[in-house]
């Protein structure tokens, strides 16, 4: 059988969680940090540490069988794949959020704003299905500062604690999407012996957690 491939992410807020599922799992296999892949040495799998932007696609396309990533990163490139499990971690929440002192009381309040983001995808459609027409910035990273330096009325990024929104004088207004990690798989996956052992694992270490 040939062997399969997960693709996690490399670094960042995903990394750790995805790595311990998968020892959890009871899989050998080093924690490379300066190698794109790694090899599992007590099951056919081979682990692609990615950005978390690529992997959605990377699925999609059949270069990765499985992946973990978060369904807003999903959702915003559109790719068409397989959800196959939630995973109850990188539990967060795609908000809307205006200054303190916005005027901006109700959804309608939005028409002919400005809103900075790094998912235009997903707050376009949510403007649409809002029947609001504003102006979507799109911005790559510190989107908290747009509205003090003037580039937009509001924002649009994802929350936890809401710590960071807090200290930028942001206070959230609406909510546009929920997302965890989730483990996906590309729409044609072979149901083999090996995914099938995968799956029950992850399921098992995710059943024992409860
Ligand atoms: O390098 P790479 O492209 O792989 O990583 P990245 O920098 O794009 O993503 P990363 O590691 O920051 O986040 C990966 C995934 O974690 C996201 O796609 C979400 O699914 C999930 N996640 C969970 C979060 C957060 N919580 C989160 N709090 N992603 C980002 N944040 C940021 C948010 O953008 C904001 O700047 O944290 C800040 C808000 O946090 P609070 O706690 O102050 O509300
Ligand atoms: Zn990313």
């Amino acid at each position: 059988m040939k062997t399969l491939k997960i693709a996690i992410q490399k670094s960042g807020r995903l990394n750790e969680k995805s790595v311990e599922i998968l020892k959890n799992c009871g899989l050998s296999f080093e924690n490379y940090k300066s190698s794109l892949i790694s090899t599992v040495t007590n099951f056919p799998l081979e682990i692609l540490f990615l950005r978390d932007d690529d992997i959605p696609e990377y699925v999609q396309d059949g270069i990765a069988d499985l992946g973990i990533v978060g369904e807003n990163v999903i959702t915003e490139v559109n790719a068409d794949v397989e959800y196959l499990q939630k995973l109850g971690f990188g539990k967060c929440t795609l908000k809307i959020a205006i200054p303190n002192d916005s005027e901006i009381t109700d959804i309608s309040g939005l028409e002919g704003k400005a809103i900075a983001t790094s998912y235009p995808v997903i707050l376009e459609k949510y403007l649409q299905d809002n029947n609001v027409n504003a102006v979507v910035r799109t911005i790559s990273g510190s989107v908290e500062i747009g509205p003090g330096l003037g580039l937009s009325d509001a924002i649009c990024d994802i929350v936890s604690t809401g710590g960071t929104l807090k200290s930028n004088g942001l206070k959230p207004f609406a909510e546009v999407m929920k997302s965890e990690a989730v483990l996906i798989g590309n729409k044609g996956i072979e149901l083999n012996e090996d995914v099938i052992e995968l799956l029950q694992r992850i399921r098992s270490v995710l059943r024992a957690k409860e």
